[in-house]
């Protein structure tokens, strides 16, 4: 391995700072996301669930996106202003980016975490990464005050499944003895991240095409392998994994609360079906409803099928919710577009 310095911190080309937070802050908790616009919804909705679970608490929200349209700075203005919290959007180009592996369900996006670890370890101590499909329902109090030690992040154990399958691309080899954590919550030490050149590192792997090319879950596979035995372990409530095909299995949409518990502060929404789309509206995805309720979103409405596998979703939901007729036309709007896929 070659340990090169890609600089991937000049990739930022702006940064927007919408600021209506007040002065003399103490404990600003600052948190992180990087997204291209498919997950930009998202990210809003998990900054006003965070904002409205912990009202005592000052934040400052880092956006990097690959575009932001003027509707959405607009949106990102109103909550900044009615929330009196900072967010910064920082403009990034993609051109390297594009060339790291990439899969039909996680664009280059998923990389963004490790230029935001770059960039802003170059003036902060400490950052929350989260994932656009991550909402609070708690305080996040505990991470505030949380005590790294010389430790390199906080992370929450994967799903044991997740593993497996990694290891089945990966091999066993670099995976071995890695208690594999998941990567969409992870509370990181920038001083030490930024001192030890994780970002290069992380790169170069991405590139090696004997670890690169075989990756499963690319930007974790390649975190887990870095971390390994450097990380400490937070209990599930702060990644709490859910995924909302579980509804097609359980006909009470009840069952969730096994997984998402009273005292659960962080759930992750992993799958295809995310709580913003249209078809996803259950008691499970009720957390992310109660901030989009009192978000600028609340009038245009939820998100609609675009890909074949989010339309093959959307017609499976809408059948097991009974909504026969809107199910059998969203069926065959699902089987026209595999066969538009498959002839052009
Ligand atoms: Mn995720």
């Amino acid at each position: 391995m070659k340990f090169m310095d890609y600089r991937l911190a000049d990739s930022v080309s702006a940064a927007d700072e919408i600021d209506y937070s007040s002065p003399l802050q103490d404990n600003v908790l600052n948190v992180t996301y990087g997204v291209d616009e498919n997950y930009q919804f998202g990210v809003a909705i998990s900054i006003v669930s965070l904002l409205t679970n912990n009202k005592d608490k000052q934040f400052c929200f880092h956006l990097f996106l690959n575009e932001c349209q003027i509707d959405y700075r607009n949106k990102l203005n109103s909550i900044a202003k009615y929330f009196n919290t900072k967010i910064v959007v920082y403009i990034v180009s993609v051109d390297f980016f594009s060339k790291l592996p990439s899969t039909k369900i996680w664009s280059y996006a998923m990389y963004f975490r490790l230029l935001a670890f770059e960039y802003l370890g170059q003036s902060l101590k400490r950052v929350l990464y989260l994932d656009a499909d991550v909402f609070c329902k708690g305080s996040v109090d505990q991470l505030v005050t949380l005590d790294l030690e010389d430790n390199i992040a906080a992370v929450v154990k994967d799903l044991s499944s997740t593993l497996t399958k990694s290891t089945s691309k990966l091999g066993q080899e670099l995976l071995s003895g890695v208690e594999y954590f998941n990567s969409g919550v992870m509370l990181v030490n920038l001083s030490i991240w930024r001192a030890c050149g994780l970002t290069n590192i992380a790169i170069d792997m991405l590139l090696d095409p004997e670890i690169g090319g075989k990756v499963k879950y690319p930007d974790q596979d390649i975190l887990n392998i870095i971390l390994n035995e450097k990380v400490i372990y937070l209990p599930k409530k702060f990644n709490c994994i859910y995924s909302i095909k579980n509804e097609l299995n359980d006909r009470t949409h009840l069952r969730y609360r096994d997984i998402i518990k009273e005292d659960t502060i962080l759930i992750h929404y992993t799958g295809i079906t995310k709580p913003w789309h249209e078809w996803a509206d259950y008691p499970s995805t009720k957390y992310f409803y109660d901030a989009f309720k009192l978000s600028p979103w609340d009038k245009s409405g939820l998100k609609k099928a675009i890909s074949v596998t989010e339309k093959q979703k959307e017609y499976k939901h809408r059948l097991a919710k009974k909504e026969y007729v809107l199910g059998l036309y969203k069926a065959i709007s699902y089987n026209l577009s595999k066969l538009k896929n498959k002839w052009f």
